[in-house]
């Protein structure tokens, strides 16, 4: 099994990449598993101590499970993979059946923050894009897909995003073998990351 890390900002275009990547492979030979996925359930809190999460520091993600789901499905295990819900703040309490498959990928903003998750890559890619960039799309994005507004969206990326992408996110660039360049939508790398999957299907 190969498992290819994708890390990189919130807006970065990692979903994109991974979608693109997905569309041209041969269906079912390529499975994702997205950190969203593992927020630690918050179910013992009220919505408005949900709201109060920092979801960028890297405690907020149950990187146990996570860690011990990968370990499943190189092992052949098929894994229970929960459900999150941006709007409510909180697992949904559904799991998805995920197979073992010959390439998984992994996204996520906080992803190459562990150790133990980083040693289980056998790529690392991080997807660079500009901090304009990311906050235009993460704006439009929370708008229209998460159901926030403005004032939340902005408020959030000056005291919680900004600060926690210097200190947790942009730093992991150290570990990353690739480094794709992602301010306008980058085909010709997302091409070579293709090829490099495909050579192993
Ligand atoms: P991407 N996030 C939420 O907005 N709500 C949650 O309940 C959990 C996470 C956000 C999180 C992070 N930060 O910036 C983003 N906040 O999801 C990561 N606030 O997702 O990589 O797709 O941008
Ligand atoms: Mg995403």
């Amino acid at each position: 099994m190969l498992i290819i890390g994708i890390a990189g900002g919130t807006g970065c275009g990692k979903t994109t990449v991974v979608d693109t990547i997905l569309k041209e492979l041969p269906e079912g030979e390529v499975g994702v598993i997205s950190q969203d996925s593992y927020y630690k359930d918050t179910s013992h809190l009220s919505y408005d101590e949900r709201v109060k999460i920092n979801f960028d520091h890297p405690r907020s993600i149950d990187f146990d499970l996570l860690v011990d789901h990968l370990k499943q499905l190189k092992a052949g295990k098929t894994i229970e993979q929960p459900v999150y819900s941006f709007v409510k703040h909180n697992r949904t309490g559904d799991t998805v059946n995920t197979h073992p498959r010959k390439v998984i990928i992994v996204e996520g903003i906080l992803i190459l923050t562990n150790k133990e998750l980083r040693d289980l890559f056998d790529i690392k890619i991080y997807v660079h894009a500009d901090s304009d960039e990311r906050l235009i799309r993460r704006l439009k994005r929370d708008i229209s897909e998460r159901g926030r507004d403005i004032e939340e969206v902005l408020s959030r990326y000056q005291n919680t995003l900004k600060p926690m992408h210097e200190q947790f996110i942009e730093p992991m660039k150290e570990y990353a073998d690739i480094i794709i360049p992602n301010n306008r939508y980058n085909t010709v790398a997302v091409d070579i990351v293709k090829t490099i999957i495909n050579d192993k299907l």
